[in-house]
């Protein structure tokens, strides 16, 4: 981090700096239109709200990571919802057996389950392992998760499914009007990066490749690949974890039992996830649409398709990395 960078961290970070003094450390960031919020700004490459901003800034400064934690990383809209669940139930599988009549996840949203640590509640976690997750770049993540010998899952997604999925999600919440936001100009910031934690390319691509330097650190999956063969999936998540499913395991129906539990059928059906909200004031059932691979058809036009597939092409030019189609 440069010195100014710090400096800035600290200060955001800090409750006696006042909005005024707050409001001029932001300008000195590069700022685009935002469509959470008025504007995001640019900090180490990658473009937030204000408020995610001083979430990554607060966590880069008070998260201290154990050897034993697990993060589960994702760019927005990418799984995180499923990967939370289904990586919650794997890891407490002994404790929460399926089938099952008092799971956590059958009156708890995967969110107040599994915190994001840019949401400032990691103190709350008193599990062990504990499971945490996060949309932070890999370049901004705190140190100590960088340092320690916790493991890191990252989920990817295709991009137009992902910004699909974005645009619905805006809609649901409380975001309306979308600040007067078409889905032309929305393309058009996601495209040039500034969406929340975007650039979305070059934040997958950066643990993709973490993932191939270092794969005892970081296990990479994709969406699509979960949707196609959730059981792989788990056991590779397991076996990466230090937790892999044994044949009994297998035989008596754990792994089943926890697709079935996690599945978005199941999930969204739960009081808890059509009713509930988070403490934060959103509503659960904003996090389960339709899951679909390719779903981003049905809104995208075909222009609109093209100008996220040819960002698409730049982006990987150099790279062996594809997403699914
Ligand atoms: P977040 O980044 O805000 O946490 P995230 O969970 O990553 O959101 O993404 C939500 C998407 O995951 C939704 O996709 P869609 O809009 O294309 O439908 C949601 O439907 C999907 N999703 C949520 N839970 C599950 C699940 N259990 N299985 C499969 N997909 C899911």
């Amino acid at each position: 981090m440069s010195k100014s960078e710090t400096t800035l961290s600290k200060l955001l970070v800090e409750s006696k700096c006042s909005q005024e003094c707050k409001d001029d450390l932001l300008s000195s960031l590069p700022r685009d239109r935002g469509f959470f919020a008025e504007h995001l700004y640019q900090y180490q490459g990658f473009w937030y709200t204000p408020n995610l901003l001083k979430g990554v800034l607060y966590s880069q400064k008070h998260f201290q990571a154990k050897d034993s934690d697990i993060i589960l990383v994702s760019n927005p809209k990418s799984g995180t919802t499923w990967l939370k669940s289904l990586v919650f139930a794997l890891v407490y599988r002994q404790e929460f057996k399926t089938p099952l009549e008092s799971h956590p996840l059958l009156d708890n949203n995967p969110h107040t389950l599994v915190p994001f640590i840019e949401a400032f509640d990691f103190n709350a976690q008193d599990t062990s392992p504990r499971i945490f997750s996060t949309h932070i770049p890999l370049g901004s993540l705190p140190e100590s998760i960088k340092e320690s010998s916790c493991k890191v899952v990252y989920c990817c997604r295709n991009p137009k499914d992902a910004f699909v999925s974005l645009w619905h999600f805006m809609k649901s919440l409380f975001l309306k009007d979308m600040v007067g936001c078409t889905m032309e100009e929305m393309v058009s910031g996601f495209c040039r990066g500034s969406s929340v934690y975007g650039p979305f390319w070059d934040h997958a691509l950066e643990y993709w490749k973490e993932s191939q330097a270092n794969p005892k650190k970081v296990f990479f999956v994709m969406y699509e690949e979960m949707r196609e063969k959730p059981e792989e999936c788990v056991m590779r998540i397991a076996e990466f974890l230090g937790l892999p499913f044994t044949e009994r395991e297998i035989e008596d129906g754990v792994l089943d039992g926890i697709i079935k539990l996690c599945s978005l059928e199941n999930l969204s059906k739960l009081e808890v996830n059509t009713t509930g909200k988070l403490v934060n004031g959103m509503e659960t059932k904003a996090f389960f649409r339709k899951g679909e691979t390719g779903g981003w058809r049905d809104t995208l036009t075909p222009l609109l398709a093209e100008e996220i597939d040819k960002m698409t092409e730049e982006k990987l030019i150099g790279s062996s990395f594809r997403f699914f189609c």
